[in-house]
């Protein structure tokens, strides 16, 4: 069994995860071969199987009894958080990828027995590596991110959203939701989760609320938004389960009690 390194393996991903993105960046004019998944909405590309196949070999080819859980499915198939386990979205956002080309991002997290070691999320278009080893604080281009203001007032927040709220309303009330959007400051929509993450952590958003996303969506932000005292959970306040699907609310700690047990909680009963 290799020993756990956070250094090494923190310079071996972020070399690999620019790599990558320089990659894409040269390809991004190419002509695109665009398939769907779950349904007409749901985009792959090859750019993101290739993109996911080369952190396959590489990891594979380096850290042989690592394992991988990533999006397109040319990892392992994880039942537990045993062991070491990149958790890979190459591409997230791959709408934007497609119809912008810009505002995606790779996201690479590193677990150890279930605990979140090592995140990066890289904006590839903009060029801009937002990373964090776990109890070394959250860096936005090597440039350390300060930790998040004390204090947040929910009337002046900013918050992002999505219309899932709107397609899945099982887990939240349509008219809390509206309540609290109409609380807040403003509200914000920017298609990829794991640059929401960054967002928060950057302290540019207050919190991120939506009611489905992969452990490829998240496993990179939970570790660089708790590194400046953010908080994630599921939208009614439980602990997040990274090998399944999950609801996520990702905030500010002063906003998180009134935003479950105001408007999610209360909409329920
Ligand atoms: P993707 O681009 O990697 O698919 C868009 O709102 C964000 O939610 C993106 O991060 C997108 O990831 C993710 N997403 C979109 N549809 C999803 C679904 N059905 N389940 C989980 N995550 C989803
Ligand atoms: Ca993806």
């Amino acid at each position: 069994m290799t020993e756990f390194n956070h250094n090494k393996l923190y310079q071996d991903a972020k070399s690999w995860v620019l790599e990558a993105g320089k990659i894409i960046r040269e390809q991004i004019d190419e002509p695109l071969t665009i398939d769907t998944k779950s349904n007409v909405n749901d985009l792959v590309t090859t750019m993101d199987k290739e993109t996911e196949k080369y952190f396959v070999d590489k990891i594979k080819s380096k850290y042989s009894d690592h394992l991988l859980l990533s999006e397109e499915g040319f990892g392992d198939e994880i039942n537990t958080m045993d062991g070491t386990v990149w958790i890979i979205d190459p591409i997230d956002g791959t709408m934007n990828f497609v119809q912008q080309k810009r505002n995606f991002a790779i996201s690479v997290g590193i677990y150890h027995d279930g605990i979140g070691e090592i995140g990066l999320i890289y904006n590839v278009m903009d060029d801009v590596l937002y990373s964090a080893i776990k109890g070394e604080g959250a860096y936005k281009n090597g440039n350390k991110i300060p930790s998040l203001e004390k204090h947040v007032d929910i009337e002046k927040a900013m918050i992002g959203l999505n219309h899932f709220w709107l397609c899945e309303n099982r887990l939240v009330d349509e008219k809390m939701m509206q309540k609290l959007v109409r609380k807040v400051r403003g509200t914000r929509t920017y298609g990829s989760a794991a640059l929401e993450f960054a967002f928060v952590a950057e302290g540019i958003m207050d919190g991120y609320l939506t009611m489905r996303l992969s452990p490829w969506d998240i496993a990179a932000g939970i570790i660089i938004v708790n590194e400046v005292g953010g908080v994630t959970t599921t939208v009614s306040g439980e602990e997040v389960n990274m090998i399944k699907n999950n609801s996520i609310l990702v905030c500010h700690p002063s906003i998180q009690e009134t935003i479950i047990n105001d408007y999610i909680l209360k909409g329920k009963k």
